[in-house]
């Protein structure tokens, strides 16, 4: 495992937080125990993760959506290389949901025979960027605050959490068929969240009724679940993790096209040079505006 920096470590040219795992528990990933019916939703970090467990969460328990538990999200669907409250997935019962921002080559590779379902959410880098450069000012995790001239030329370089947003989404979209994996956006889920949630369903061959996808809809909107310390995660990261001053939220903005509030006209013009080189063919759609269509 190489030092990436003093928060950062490198394993296999991943980079994780240096706290939280162990080197020979990343080795033992390649061999662990996949179930049929265990799902993971795999994101790149500040695309929708928690977002996308609360809607998983909500979709698979009844106890959830009728408020009767109270397991936060972090429990029922737990970071899958990050055990920070050392679970033990063996004894988990079925259906498993893990949630990781792992690339592609990093998970078990049980994954690739097919039947577990891996849900895959991306969104536009811009935002992912911005949500990023708030987020490590705030947890104590990461380095030392920096600008966001910094931060970008660290985003585009793949010198942050996650690595470089442009490998994982490719890495994961060219090797789509290796997986039984459905793509969705942050912004689609924005735009039209019921219509999300159905689509997540119907890829998870959940059918739920028009009363219980409402009660899905309501609790996973950006409102309700900042509200909510079991789905806002506030309590993790203040209290178990750590922050370097007390101006952070998990839930800051959630929307569409922040960047525009914060990137200069240089900056966005060096992200657009940077993207295009990379992304070109890429048949994945961004949206970039609340308004866009
Ligand atoms: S992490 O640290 O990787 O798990 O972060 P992640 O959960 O992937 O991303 C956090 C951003 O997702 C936003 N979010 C939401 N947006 C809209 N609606 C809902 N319900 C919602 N839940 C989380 C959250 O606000 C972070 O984005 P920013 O832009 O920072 O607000």
């Amino acid at each position: 495992m190489d030092k990436t920096n003093e928060y950062l470590v490198n394993f296999k040219g991943h980079n994780f937080v240096k706290r939280f795992v162990k080197t020979e528990d990343l080795e033992k990933i390649d061999d662990f125990d996949i179930r049929d019916d265990d799902v993971f939703i795999i994101t790149y970090p500040k695309s929708g993760t928690i977002w996308t467990q609360q809607i998983l969460r909500l979709i698979y328990f009844e106890g959830h959506r009728n408020n009767t538990e109270n397991i936060s999200t972090m429990y029922r669907t737990p970071v899958f290389e990050y055990n920070i409250h050392n679970l033990d997935y063996a004894k988990m019962s079925s259906p498993r949901i893990f949630t990781s921002h792992l690339p592609y080559y990093l998970v078990p590779k049980g994954l690739t025979e097919k039947k577990t379902k891996t849900l895959y959410i991306y969104r536009n880098p811009k935002d992912v960027l911005i949500s990023y450069f708030h987020f490590s000012n705030w947890v104590a995790i990461f380095e030392a605050t920096y600008t966001m001239d910094q931060c970008l030329e660290k985003f585009l370089n793949g010198k942050v959490l996650g690595n470089c947003w442009f490998d994982h989404i490719r890495g994961w979209y060219e090797h789509r068929h290796d997986f039984n994996i459905m793509f969705l956006s942050y912004e689609d889920m924005k735009k039209d969240l019921r219509s999300s949630v159905l689509k997540i369903c119907n890829f998870l061959e959940k059918e739920l009724n028009e009363e219980d996808v409402d009660a899905v809809v309501r609790q996973a909107t950006f409102e309700n679940m900042k509200s909510d310390p079991l789905a806002n995660c506030n309590y993790i990261i203040n209290n178990e993790i750590g922050v370097k001053n007390n101006d952070g939220d998990f839930l800051r903005k959630g929307t569409i096209g922040d960047w525009k509030n914060h990137l200069t006209v240089k900056q966005n013009e060096r992200f657009n040079m940077i993207f295009k080189r990379n992304m070109k063919h890429f048949p994945l759609k961004f949206i970039w505006d609340i308004n866009e269509q």
